[in-house]
């Protein structure tokens, strides 16, 4: 039978700069999804609501602080991923911060941090290619509307070098 205790709750903090129209992401250099971009975000530690965990791992893998009380108003929603060989759930609390806004200081990225190295994308150039799969369905909508909240779920299976995608549904919250 499935074990409740295998799901476990990450953060994911989308980087946008609107004044440049540029995203921020991250190189993976280890662990889970290396040599993929990605948002920057990882596991809630015991004690952590989602928005303190985010701030933290924000700081932590990109440089960029932003206040615990700001991060908690740029909740986007929900992403549920499940996979078909093992049992594990990820629950993902994702974020969406403005990197321009006087709330947060983004003057010192971390641009050698040892997990996962920033760099800057246009918005018309994400590299969706070297990317996990269900970002290509989510993350155009907050590139088109930073201010969307939604949640989705998405179901996937192994395969080459990263893992596959198979079904995906949406709830649109605006
Ligand atoms: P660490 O445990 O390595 O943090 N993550 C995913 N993000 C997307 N967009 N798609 C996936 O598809 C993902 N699987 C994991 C959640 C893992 C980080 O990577 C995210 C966390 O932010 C399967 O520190």
């Amino acid at each position: 039978l499935p074990s409740p205790a295998s799901t476990k709750s990450y953060s994911l903090i989308v980087c946008l700069s609107p004044s440049s129209s540029r995203i921020l992401l991250g190189l993976k250099k280890r662990g889970f999804g290396t040599g993929l971009y990605n948002s920057f975000g990882g596991k809630i530690e015991q004690g952590e609501t989602p928005a303190t965990g985010a701030a933290r791992e924000l700081e932590e893998e990109a440089g960029v602080r932003c206040p615990v009380n700001h991060m908690e108003r740029c909740r986007v929603g929900d992403l549920h991923f499940t996979f078909a060989d093992t049992n594990n759930k990820m629950l993902v609390h994702l974020f969406c911060v403005d990197l321009d806004s006087a709330e947060i200081d983004a003057s010192s990225i971390n641009w050698e941090c040892d997990e996962i190295a920033p760099r800057w994308f246009p918005m018309s150039e994400v590299p969706f290619g070297n990317m996990f799969a269900d970002d290509s369905v989510w993350l155009p909508m907050l590139l088109k509307d930073a201010s969307a909240r939604f949640s989705g779920y998405f179901h996937f299976q192994p395969g080459g070098d990263k893992v596959n995608l198979v079904d995906s549904y949406f709830l649109d919250l605006n």
